[in-house]
């Protein structure tokens, strides 16, 4: 039917400023809501215990960086993070904005099974969105994300997972903007499997069209959202590889034939890449020869932590160290968004690492 009803001017505003603003030329999103299980993983080659005190010595290494604020608009926390306190006494949800960030709230629930499927998930988290989410603006946020992941295999993704996953990701959206909040929509097609881009290609075009079905069916008012989607690259297992040029070329042709006009801007997960590759293949997407009417830009967790986390590896006399290589991941994909970064010119940290065993020569 066409009963519907669009959010007041006055909010829809309010969700386009915030919107650009964290599209700003020259600056992108750090992603750093990992929730307090997935820090295992972050903390395990370092033997750091995965502890709340040591989650927060770690995230204030990451959020007093100087200098920050030059290239990174948006910082994702998890609900943990928001509220816990720098040695200052500020809460680092506060240390941020007043520094000029833009503070960003996981508020989904994390990856559950999706019965009856192959092996396929949803995302829980509509519970109680709608208050939390008034809570949280508040509390000074302006964005939200909420992940799906769909995977490829050779009967996957099915009907029934693109159709539950989208319209979760559309409802969420529909309540983030009720609240004031911009909603990254992020469903997220694995790089886990032997197949080629082509196929990568397709499958992202199939899920992205549903997307936005669904966010019309949801009335959500896309100016005021962001898409952080997968860049489209052969599986990883895919014996074939591509140039960046090509992975370029694919990923903003399958977004043209899919993405609203209407959205302001996409800001790309880095899905397992490498620092270098992120980058390199950021930059390149930022090249291509397609007139296209997005800002493209990065919302990386592993491709901006990376490094930081290998040099501050939980020592405290690491941390001018970690903070300098923060600051070069985001400034090289700062370039990227520019489409002016030049491949190896800002060398990751354990590449410097490895190099230097390779060229020891005693
Ligand atoms: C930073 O990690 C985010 C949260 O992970 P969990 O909910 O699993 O703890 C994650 O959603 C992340 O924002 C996206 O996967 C993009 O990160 P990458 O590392 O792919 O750039």
């Amino acid at each position: 039917g066409t009963n519907f009803q669009y959010i007041p001017c006055s909010l829809q505003d309010e969700l386009r400023r915030i919107a650009n603003a964290i599209l700003v030329p020259g600056k992108g999103i750090l992603a750093t809501d990992e929730s307090p299980n997935s820090m295992d993983k972050k903390f395990a080659p370092y033997c750091i215990p995965n502890t709340e005190e040591n989650r927060r010595l770690y995230r204030q290494v990451l959020f007093t960086t100087e200098n920050l604020q030059e290239y990174i608009s948006g910082v994702i926390l998890h609900n943990e993070t928001l509220y816990q306190k720098a040695d200052n006494g500020k809460t680092f949800g506060d240390l941020l904005r007043h520094r000029g960030i833009i503070i960003g709230i996981k508020v989904d629930k994390g990856i559950v099974p999706l019965p009856g499927s192959l092996d396929e998930s949803t995302t829980e988290g509509l519970d109680d969105l709608y208050c939390r989410c008034g809570k949280y603006k508040r509390d000074g946020c302006d964005f939200a994300k909420w992940r799906c992941v769909l995977k490829i295999g050779k009967h996957t993704p099915s009907y029934q997972a693109i159709v539950e996953n989208t319209n979760v990701l559309a409802r969420y959206a529909s309540i983030c903007q009720s609240q004031g909040i911009v909603p990254i929509v992020e469903p997220e097609v694995l790089v886990d499997g032997e197949h080629d881009i082509i196929k990568a290609q397709k499958v992202t075009e199939t899920v992205l069209a549903a997307q936005y079905k669904a966010l019309n069916d949801h009335h959500v008012f896309l100016e005021g959202t962001l898409l952080k989607p997968n860049m489209i690259t052969p599986g990883q297992n895919c014996t074939r590889k591509n140039s960046p040029e090509e992975v370029a070329y694919v990923t903003v042709q399958a977004f043209l034939r899919t993405i609203p006009a209407a959205v302001p801007g996409i800001v790309f997960l880095s899905g397992g890449q490498s620092e270098e590759e992120a980058t390199v293949n950021l930059n390149a997407i930022n090249n291509v020869n397609l007139k296209h009417p997005w800002e493209l830009t990065f919302s990386y967790g592993r491709a901006l932590q990376e490094s930081a986390m290998a040099a501050y590896a939980g020592k405290k006399e690491n941390i001018p160290q970690a903070q300098i290589e923060l600051l070069k991941r985001a400034k090289a994909n700062s370039l990227a968004r520019a489409g002016k970064y030049i491949a190896g010119s800002i060398p990751p940290f354990k590449n410097e690492q490895n190099l230097f065993v390779a060229d020891h020569k005693y």
